[in-house]
């Protein structure tokens, strides 16, 4: 597109844009996230986009940029960047904020959870809260929780049936806990932005990575350039979509509201469709041409007891009174 064919209303629109006001006064907010266009954090945040816009007659408009454009592609980075008020908001998930927030690991902890209703009762409930607070304190204000997902591993060497299975595969990991449970299953980790997993996948840099069905694997398209699945569910994942406190604190209590609710509705709503994603993911995945396998109780047993040393260390990291309040409420669901 040359400069002489942009019509002046488009080219006034992206000066209002780069410039962060929206149509006829509206503000816009800069949203980020560090996953790919076709995911349901992106849903998610799109969809926040639309209620807030409707709720607020346009005043409120919100541009969501992916694959963790506005941290120069370090997910790692967007959390303290809306702590300081760099970035408006953000949709980011627990791992991604454990080198700001070393607690917010709590919820990763391998085998913590067993199923959904010991999420929700975790992340909708005081316990969600606890870490609320805790990120308020560096600036983050989180509006809602929502799903990243249990965490299935993939390779492309072999089937993992057993904990012997992962020895000496070079694993793509995310962030700090996760080195240590691939280390205590005596894989080779290797911490990596998400934004350069799939090319090193398919170069074959590491051999496998591990991240949620619904939310990632699928629609990223993760069974293009890996073989073997096995639905190990180590650890959940969640995610929140968080607005930075400097700009919370420019509203007033009825524009709060609004922004919470329709945050609250987004992530409703994404959570239900990564559900939705990962309940037909295996069959879906086994269709592409991935082996996936299925552990039995006792199989998963095996890994819990693998992964133990990591869940201690962790667990004595993120403090007991937290770890305490989490299996308080898992044990009550
Ligand atoms: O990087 C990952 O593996 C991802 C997309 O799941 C996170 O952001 C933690």
């Amino acid at each position: 597109m040359t400069f002489a064919r942009v019509s002046g209303t488009a080219l006034a629109a992206a000066l209002a844009g780069m410039l962060g006001l929206g149509a006829a006064g509206a503000e816009t907010l800069r949203l980020s996230h560090n996953t790919g266009d076709t995911t349901t954090w992106h849903q998610g945040a799109e969809k926040f986009g639309e209620l807030l816009a409707e709720r607020t007659d346009g005043a409120l408009d919100v541009r969501v940029f992916p694959n963790a454009q506005l941290s120069g592609g370090d997910q790692m980075r967007q959390a303290e960047m809306v702590g300081r008020g760099a970035l408006d908001l953000v949709v980011t998930s627990a791992i991604n904020v454990t080198p700001l927030v070393p607690e917010m690991a709590v919820f990763s902890l391998p085998y913590l959870y067993a199923n959904y209703e010991q999420v929700d009762a975790t992340t909708q409930g005081a316990p969600g809260e606890m870490l609320a607070d805790i990120l308020l304190d560096k600036g983050i204000v989180v509006l809602a929780w929502g799903e990243n997902g249990f965490r299935e591993v993939t390779n492309n060497v072999r089937p993992i049936r057993s904990p012997e299975d992962m020895r000496g595969l070079n694993m793509r990991v995310a962030g700090p806990m996760y080195i240590d449970v691939m280390n205590a299953l005596g894989a080779n980790p290797q911490q990596m932005q998400w934004g350069e997993t799939m090319s090193a996948l398919q170069q074959g840099v590491v051999d496998g990575q591990e991240n949620p069905i619904g939310a990632v694997i699928i629609p990223q398209q993760v069974y293009e350039v890996q073989k073997h699945l096995t639905a190990w569910h180590y650890s959940y994942d969640p995610i929140f979509l968080g607005i930075s406190k400097a700009k919370w604190d420019s509203y007033d209590a009825d524009m709060q509201a609004i922004l919470r609710e329709a945050a609250q509705d987004a992530m409703a709503y994404q959570r239900e469709i990564t559900r939705e994603g990962t309940a037909q993911g295996i069959a879906f995945l086994r269709e592409q041409g991935m082996e996936v396998y299925e552990p039995s109780a006792d199989e998963l047993a095996a890994f819990r007891t693998a992964t133990q040393p990591a869940f201690d260390q962790w667990a004595e990291r993120v403090g007991p009174e937290i770890v305490g309040a989490f299996q308080d409420a898992i044990s009550a669901a």
